[in-house]
């Protein structure tokens, strides 16, 4: 029997199908006519015809999935930074090239219509966008998996610039409407808040708890599908939105009380209003325990219901058949939900129950910072959500009394630091330390990030249960960070190695013996120069700035935070400034550094450091004297769509955090798969990077994690650097003058203050000297260029590892232990 090779090959369109159904779209779901369609319509048109494949796709996934009924991964992540769809979606469907025939053939251009679509920013960073590199991975190998998280109103706010400062302003990104998600009223879930418990005789005589909520709130599904490449698999992401629970108060509403069941609405509705825009920090409000707790019920909601359909009320293959990751401690109170859930309102006794979840939950952390491991008031909790209060200090007594007090006898000290609840003034509960006792496994996201969490963070934990802490080292979905945003260095690739490798992308290593041919140089870093012109108009119609793509483009691109060390960046190009202005001719190539980030609105010194970014551009870029040598350009609004348009175009990649402190970092891995060599610190995942590269094509600097650690034990003090390097002195002090701030002396003094007085807490001056060393490394590498060329495409093709497919290979074999299912 012949096999297929393609499932849904049944579904696939030609042009004038595809061409007919956007028109036919146009016409009836869009209601207009060719004639008058704005371009918003044209490209909701669009959507809607490749949804009639994604949605035919989903729901021979979800009769697949329910029939054969196998092990499911449910995401739980507070974040999910989607960016765009369009141009995913065709990819992921191959439907790309069809689709820009039959828009040509309508007199449109496709990649102008996909600039219609409005960034989907519901998440911050990193951990948003590593959610979102999962669910597409996951759906392209085949898993049945879920992501659950909240539908914010308004995802991460749009950054402004002006005279050189922050503003933010609201992100509205579904005014519109937006084309790739549905409403699913039909799976609506109701969620308690607040109120009392009770304790009552239950059925079999015992007692048993029950829980009068003060108040409900109705959560509101609204589903994207996620298409697999290859558009075998399209699984769903499940947004949460909050409703009032009715619509109305009538009796409210007549006793004349109209404007108290508008006032209940309006705070129902807040739950789901806002994404926090705080990276790596706590944000403490009452707000945000809400916003957790709320999706994090409605999931378990969800997850029930779904299970009950085939198992009814038989919760024996509960822990076989589900499996929950924990994306940082934002979900963990899906641990004490579940309990709760089981055992209050499914009646099963405490250690089944706790089996269960045992089994069911794992972790994974994202940092180290001691500032981003959650922790909320017990008082809070116990207005909040009074019963799981109740359950989490049951969990504490068990795992204290039955694991920490055999282990070691007597040792309250001990005791104190792995208790869920920290004892003082304000007692609190330790999000981190109920993860890590409620699940099964607990990873971090790269190598060096895993043993930290392990030796420095964790380290306990790690001696009670030494199988539970395991790693999994980050990884980023080729199809979007090189297929689709770079279809220049992808067609390259085809030719060179064949068109497998969005699926198998160490495929790539077959291009390093290419590495030195010249034919093949020429050709890539043409494909790099093309992609640098198109930045450079971007770069102009964006911030007004002209610069040359003959320069080195020099990308630093994620939050703001001292930790990352924009300001390292920042008096590097100070001093490379000033050897300019005294030495006419100090020998360097023109270089641009290229900034894009968003500061958490209210982290000080975070926006100072992107108005001295600003202010130090207006100066440099409007020099004379230093001839165009050196440009400072800072891309407003950092997102992923222009992610899209300023990685493929970069050259040199900045991943210069002090080590130890990024957990892994992704844009490192985006950056060296598009051809950039990076400059970077032993952090995260930039070890691997360079491992798989080879440390001779990476520029390291800096100390690493030992000597950071013996640095900071010996007692560090950045006077030493400060007056140990004349330049270094020379650049700080400029700060306390006007020059880039003319007629405002000291508006940028924050800065110096921070490294000085402040105790220069993330060690940049002592990185200084090493980290610009590293830069005329650079600069030498780049004045050659088949060295460098050499260098780029080593880069490029020795990304494999960090294809997040291996990721999610990783997550199955090592946590999740799911079997593929694979959609006929
Ligand atoms: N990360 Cl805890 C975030 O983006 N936000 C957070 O709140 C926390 C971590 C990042 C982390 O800084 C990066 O090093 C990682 O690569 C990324 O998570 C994904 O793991």
């Amino acid at each position: 029997m012949a096999t297929k090779k393609h499932t849904g090959q049944d579904l696939q369109l030609d042009k004038d199908q595809l061409k007919a159904s956007i028109v036919r779209h146009l016409r009836s779901t869009l209601g207009t006519s060719e004639q008058k369609a704005s371009p918003d319509a044209w490209w909701k048109a669009t959507a809607a015809a490749v949804n009639e494949q994604v949605y035919e796709r989903l729901t021979r996934t979800q009769q697949t999935h329910f029939k054969k009924d196998t092990r499911a991964i449910h995401y739980l992540s507070a974040e999910f930074l989607m960016g765009r769809l369009t141009s995913n979606n065709l990819h992921n469907l191959s439907l790309y090239k069809v689709c820009e025939e039959a828009l040509a053939d309508l007199g449109l251009d496709l990649t102008d219509l996909c600039e219609q679509e409005p960034d989907m920013a519901l998440g911050n960073g990193g951990l948003g966008r590593l959610a979102a590199c999962f669910i597409d991975s996951l759906a392209t190998l085949n898993y049945p998996a879920v992501g659950y998280g909240i539908h914010y109103e308004h995802g991460l706010f749009r950054q402004e610039i002006q005279d050189g400062r922050q503003i933010e302003r609201p992100d509205s990104w579904r005014e519109y409407g937006n084309p790739w998600e549905i409403c699913r009223p039909e799976s609506v879930q109701e969620i308690p808040l607040y109120g009392y418990v009770e304790t009552v005789f239950g059925d079999n005589g015992g007692l048993k708890k029950v829980w009068h909520a003060g108040r409900k709130i109705k959560g509101v599904p609204w589903d994207i599908p996620v298409v697999g490449f290859g558009g075998h698999t399209v699984n769903i992401l499940r947004l949460w939105e909050s409703r009032a629970s009715e619509f109305f108060d009538w009796d409210v509403f007549n006793a004349g009380g109209y404007v108290n069941s508008q006032a209940e609405k309006a705070q129902a509705e807040t739950i789901s209003k806002v994404l926090y825009p705080n990276d790596e920090t706590d944000a403490g409000k009452e707000l945000r325990l809400i916003q957790q707790y709320f999706f994090c019920a409605c999931s378990i909601k969800d997850i029930m219901r779904r299970y009950k359909r085939a198992h009814g009320n038989d919760f024996s293959q509960f822990a076989a058949q589900i499996a929950i990751q924990l994306n940082d401690t934002h979900p963990t109170v899906a641990i004490p939900e579940l309990m709760r859930v089981l055992v209050d309102e499914e009646g099963l006794n405490w250690d089944s129950a706790w089996s269960i979840c045992y089994h069911v939950f794992s972790y994974t952390n994202h940092t180290l910072l001691p500032e981003a491991l959650e922790k909320w008031s017990v008082h809070l909790f116990e207005k909040v959500l009074p019963r799981h209060l109740e359950v989490i200090y049951e969990i504490n007594a068990r795992f204290l009394d039955e694991l920490v007090e055999p282990k070691w006898p007597g040792n309250d000290a001990i005791k104190a630091k792995l208790s869920i609840i920290e004892e003082g003034a304000v007692r609190k509960v330790r999000m981190g330390n109920l993860c890590v006792i409620g699940s099964s496994k607990v990873n971090g996201v790269a190598e060096i990030h895993s043993k930290l969490v392990k030796e420095d963070l964790f380290p306990e934990f790690a001696q009670l249960w030494p199988e539970k802490m395991c790693n999994v080292t980050n990884g980023v979905t080729p199809r979007r960070w090189l297929l689709a945003c770079n279809p220049e260095l992808s067609a390259l690739y085809d030719d060179a190695v064949g068109n497998t490798w969005p699926l198998a992308l160490d495929k790539l290593r077959e291009v390093v013996k290419s590495a030195d041919d010249p034919q093949f140089q020429q050709k890539f870093m043409a494909i790099k120069r093309r992609n640098k012109e198109k930045l450079v108009k971007v770069i102009k119609a964006e911030t007004g700035i002209e610069v040359s793509a003959e320069a080195i483009f020099d990308v630093q691109i994620k939050r703001l935070h001292e930790y990352k060390r924009q300001q390292l960046n920042l008096i590097h190009i100070m001093a490379l400034y000033r050897r300019l202005l005294t030495n006419p001719d100090y020998q360097m190539h023109p270089r641009v550094f290229i900034f894009g980030s968003k500061a958490a609105p209210g982290y000080k010194l975070a926006k100072d450091i992107i108005y001295a970014i600003n202010k130090l551009a207006d100066r440099v870029n409007n020099d004379t004297r230093i001839q165009g040598k050196l440009k400072v350009v800072f891309m407003p609004n950092y997102r992923v769509s222009l992610a899209e348009k300023l990685i493929p175009a970069a050259d040199v990649s900045e991943q210069i955090s002090t080590a130890g402190y990024e957990a892994s970092g992704t844009g490192n891995m985006k950056l060296a798969l598009n051809g950039a060599v990076t400059i970077g610190t032993l952090d995260g995942a930039n070890i691997e990077i360079a491992e798989e590269a080879g440390a001779e094509n990476c520029a390291i600097f800096g100390l690493n994690v030992d000597e950071v650690k013996t640095l900071k034990a010996r007692g560090y003090n950045p006077y030493d650097f400060y007056y140990g390097n004349s330049e270094l002195k020379a650049v700080l002090d400029w700060f306390d003058t006007d020059y880039f701030t003319p007629g405002r002396p000291g508006e940028l003094a924050a800065i110096k203050h921070s490294l000085l007085e402040g105790g220069d807490p993330y060690l940049t001056l002592a990185d200084f000297h090493s980290y610009s060393e590293a830069h005329k490394l650079i600069d030498t590498w780049y004045r050659d260029p088949a060295l460098w060329a050499r260098k780029a495409i080593i880069n490029s093709a020795t990304m494999g590892k960090f294809n997040s497919d291996r990721s999610i290979q990783d997550y199955v074999d090592r946590i999740w232990k799911l079997t593929n299912c694979n959609v006929g």
